[in-house]
Parts: C-alpha cells; structure tokens; sequence
C-alpha cells in the first residue's frame, strides 16, 4: 500500500486528491462505527494544506481535523471528503457550515451520505453558500470503504466477509490429528489486516470448541482487536475460551440457559433467526462482520444469502481427505452463487480471491 502522500503522477488531480482523501479515512476503519469511516484533504493551490480522518464516533469529522490542520489557508482551498459533508447536529456540529466558515470555495465529494438525516442536504447548503461541489470523484472506491455503514442504513444489518483459506482440493483443515495452518505467513498478515479493519469476528460454537481461536490482530502496527462474537446457539460453550473477553457477545437461542457466560459480563443476543441476531449485531452499533468459521456457520449465512463479500486463500497445497469449507446441499451448476468485481492476488506462494455477493 502506497503511504497517504504518495500518488501516482498521472491520474487526474482530483482522483489523486481523493485517493489520498480514501487513504486517511482508512485509518478511521474498524474504529468508528455506528459511524461511517471518511477522508478529507484540503488543497490550496496543488499543495496539501490539511488532512484529517473520522477517528471515532463521538470525536469531531474528518473535514474539522483538515481545516485545523489549514487554518487560514483553507480560505479559496479546495476540500476533498469521501463523503458528503453533513449538515446536521448530531454528536458534533454541521461540517457543511465549518466548511462554509472556513472560506473554502470548492468540495469534492465522492458519495453522497445516505444518512436521512444528510441525504443530499449537506451538498445543498454548501451551494446555497455559494461553494462550488462536485459529486461522484471515486464514489465506487468511496461506497466500498463505507460498505458497513450503508449496509446497517439500508437494510438494519452489517456487511458480512466471508473468509477463509484452502489447499488446492478444497479443504480447510486436516481430519483428526495435526492441523497445521493453511496458508502462509503474506496471507495471514493479510487476514489480519481485515480483522483490524472490521467491527466483529464472528465464529460458531464447532470453531470455537475445537481450535479456541484468539480471534485478535497480531502484527499489525496501532491495531485493535474486533469484537468477538461467538454463535452457539444452546450456549453450551466452554466458558474459558478465549473468544469470551472483553466486548464478546454470544448469539444465542431465545430459551438458552446461559448461565455462567452472562456472569462473566458477556453480551448475550437472543435471536430466533440468522437475519434477527444480524439486526441485533447492528443495534449494538457494529457495521461489518469478518466471519472465520467454520464450515455449519458459513453453509447457514450461505444458504440464507447473508454473506456479501468473500475472500479465499488458495494455498499450493494437496491434502486428500480433509473437512470442505461448506456442508450445504448438492446443488446444480446454475444455482451456484457467483461473485462480482472479482481480484486475483498472489500472496507468497498463496492466492488470494475476492468478490461480492451483495451489490453495495
Ligand atoms: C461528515 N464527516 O467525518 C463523518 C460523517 O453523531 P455525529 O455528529 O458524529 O454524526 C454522525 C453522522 O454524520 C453519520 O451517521 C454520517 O451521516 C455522518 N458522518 N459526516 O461530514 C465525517 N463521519
Ligand atoms: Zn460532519
């Protein structure tokens, strides 16, 4: 990844700008939800006068970090922001009328908020002060990045990432005795740089009992453990795990006996169905959701459609018999569920596929 002030020198100026916009609204990923992650870079003249990042909710936008950083030279500036610059009251004030304030005459925008509360108005006041606005720079980039916060918008639940990693005859781990890992060393790094990046990792209750997973970020500089969440649904687990730390939630059945974990000051979930312990996962402010395993956790999101992004390591590895990552029903080939805006990506000796399930 190219450091924030690094660009290449031949895309557009206001791609470059954004580009760097989307770079400093990564930082913000993981750690701002119910709130979406978003970038802002002012520019006065071709020079960088300011940057900023949405930290946290609660903690002032991006664009109040970039003007701080501006002072008087955002006035005649140019802002870059990956998002439509609010116009509301919420936790902190319109960063339409700071902008406004500030004397900057031009915004870029990437893509507008679909916060009902902003919803195009930020845009509005900005012209109505006389700025000029642009709409639509990277939006595509800029939808992705915020996949989580418009998924929790439009459809009360978070955006949920399949991942997981297989030798070449398709499996993820060993029968019995000896499991080793299944990819290498880029490809682990890679995963956890995801974890950093999503809200919750969730796992079911076979995962946990038989690999009692960390679930944390390990070598990943400033990084920060996602909340684990853990889906058994007799709440039946080990209540040593390591997946019960601070923050874990169970997601469990509406008539579980829970006992012990919910003394342990554990989030406990009731739901009845997938799509309900979803919403729930929302409500509890989390907008994206890392789902590691195993194969009964991932064949239930699968089947119910709930998965919207994939993401697989193939490692050059044969094993012969061994356990597949999913358990669902034989089915014909024109049933299968086919993924868009496929990657390919060697890692090491691994590859690494993406794609999507859900449109953003
Ligand atoms: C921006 N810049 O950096 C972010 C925005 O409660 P508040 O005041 O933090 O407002 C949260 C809403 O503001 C959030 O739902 C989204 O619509 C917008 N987020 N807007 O101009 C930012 N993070
Ligand atoms: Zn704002």
């Amino acid at each position: 990844d190219a450091p924030p002030g690094r660009v290449a020198a031949d895309v557009p100026v206001d791609e470059r700008f954004m580009t760097l916009a989307l770079e400093h609204a990564a930082t913000g990923l993981g750690r701002t939800a119910p709130n979406p992650p978003v970038g802002c870079v002012i520019v006065q003249g071709s020079e960088v006068v300011g940057r900023g990042f949405h930290p946290k909710a609660g903690e002032p936008h991006a664009e109040v970090f970039a003007l701080r950083e501006a002072g008087e030279q955002a006035r005649g500036a140019t802002a870059y922001v990956t998002l439509e610059p609010c116009s509301h009251f919420g936790r902190t004030p319109p960063c339409a009328d700071a902008l406004i304030a500030a004397g900057i005459t031009r915004v870029v925008v990437a893509a507008l908020d679909p916060n009902p509360q902003v919803a195009g108005r930020g845009v509005q006041r900005l012209r109505d002060a006389g700025i000029v606005v642009d709409v639509g720079v990277l939006e595509a980039q800029a939808v992705r990045q915020q996949a989580g916060f418009r998924s929790v918008i439009a459809r009360g639940r978070p955006w949920v990432v399949a991942k997981y990693a297989m030798t070449l005859d398709g499996k993820v781990a060993a029968l019995g005795e000896g499991n080793g890992a299944v990819s290498g060393e880029a490809a682990r790094e890679r995963a956890m740089h995801w974890r950093n990046e999503l809200d919750a990792i969730a796992i079911g209750s076979g995962t946990l009992s038989l690999d009692d997973p960390a679930l944390t970020v390990r070598g990943v500089p400033s990084g920060r453990d996602p909340r684990p969440v853990v889906f058994d649904r007799r709440a039946a687990s080990d209540p040593q795990a390591r997946a019960w730390r601070e923050g874990a939630v169970l997601v469990t059945a509406p008539d579980a006996q829970v006992g012990t974990l919910e003394a342990a000051g554990i989030t406990v979930l009731r739901a009845d169905t997938l799509p309900d312990a979803l919403r729930g996962l929302g409500e509890l402010g989390l907008s994206s959701v890392l789902l590691e395993g195993g194969p009964t956790l991932l064949s239930a999101f699968l089947e119910q459609r709930l998965v919207d992004e994939v993401r697989v390591f193939f490692a050059p590895k044969l094993l012969g018999a061994g356990l597949s990552p999913l358990t669902g029903p034989i089915r014909p080939m024109h049933e299968a569920q086919t993924l868009d805006d496929v990657t390919v990506e060697p890692l090491g000796p691994d590859v690494l596929v993406t794609g999507l399930l859900s449109d953003i």
